[in-house]
């Protein structure tokens, strides 16, 4: 019995990190599908998870589908109340809550202006000041949740939770885009570039190829960094 869980390019994708990363930090068994977001099969890929219409979606042993990142995040927490999706301290638990909530609903400045691209980093890219004004708000919620959480490690809410699954993409838009962010944010954008899961996932995303590279810049480019 496991879950089967749907993604789309790990090289641009961030809902499905998110999706993937919800399961492999914690540890629950699942199988990967990967659906063709940028070759033109999506659509087919994902009919037999119907009503799904986006990646990441899931599919519970028990066949139910859940099609949006922040359901299945609920679910999974529902279903493996031990696993530490959210922390076990309530204060922590609702500074998560507000991360994830926020993450979900907002940030459109930054997710349209800098789309998910882990293949590259930019130089000299000036961020407008909508993503300038996302990523103050961005840092007022992660310096919020840790001193809340009273948090001194890497992960915003104590141990690695459902808010770092949330932000994980946030810290390669940071690092792709070179965003200018404070000390500690750098520290937190370090430990996602460096976490053994995402490492794996990187790996993964080297094995995809376009022609054309979508979300091209007129900038020079050089390899996406292991650190900021
Ligand atoms: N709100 C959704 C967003 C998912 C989403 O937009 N995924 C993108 C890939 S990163 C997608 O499937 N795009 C294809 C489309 O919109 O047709 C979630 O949280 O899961």
């Amino acid at each position: 019995m496991t879950y089967d869980l749907f993604i789309g390019d790990r090289t641009f994708s961030s809902w499905s990190l998110r999706g993937w990363l919800m399961f492999e930090k914690f540890a629950i068994p699942h199988r990967v599908r990967m659906i063709g977001l940028y070759s033109g099969t999506m659509a087919a890929d994902l009919a037999p998870l119907a009503p799904a219409r986006t990646v990441p979606a899931m599919r519970t042993p028990e066949g139910d589908v859940l099609t949006d990142s922040l359901s299945m995040a609920e679910t999974l927490a529902e279903r493996h109340p031990g696993s530490g999706l959210w922390p076990a301290d309530r204060a922590a638990r609702a500074a998560a809550r507000n991360l994830v909530t926020e993450m979900h609903s907002g940030f459109t400045a930054l997710r349209s202006n800098c789309p998910n691209d882990i293949s590259r980093q930019w130089i000299g890219y000036e961020p407008p000041a909508a993503v300038l004004a996302d990523l103050q708000r961005i840092e007022t919620l992660w310096s919020y949740a840790r001193n809340i959480a009273g948090s001194s490690g890497p992960w915003l809410c104590g141990d690695y939770s459902l808010a770092d699954v949330f932000y994980a993409p946030v810290a390669c838009r940071i690092a792709t885009y070179g965003l200018p962010v404070g000390a500690a944010a750098r520290t937190y954008v370090n430990a996602h570039l460096s976490d053994p899961a995402f490492l794996n996932w990187k790996v993964e995303a080297g094995s995809e190829s376009y022609d054309p590279h979508p979300y091209q810049l007129p900038l020079e480019q050089r390899a996406f960094p292991a650190a900021i």
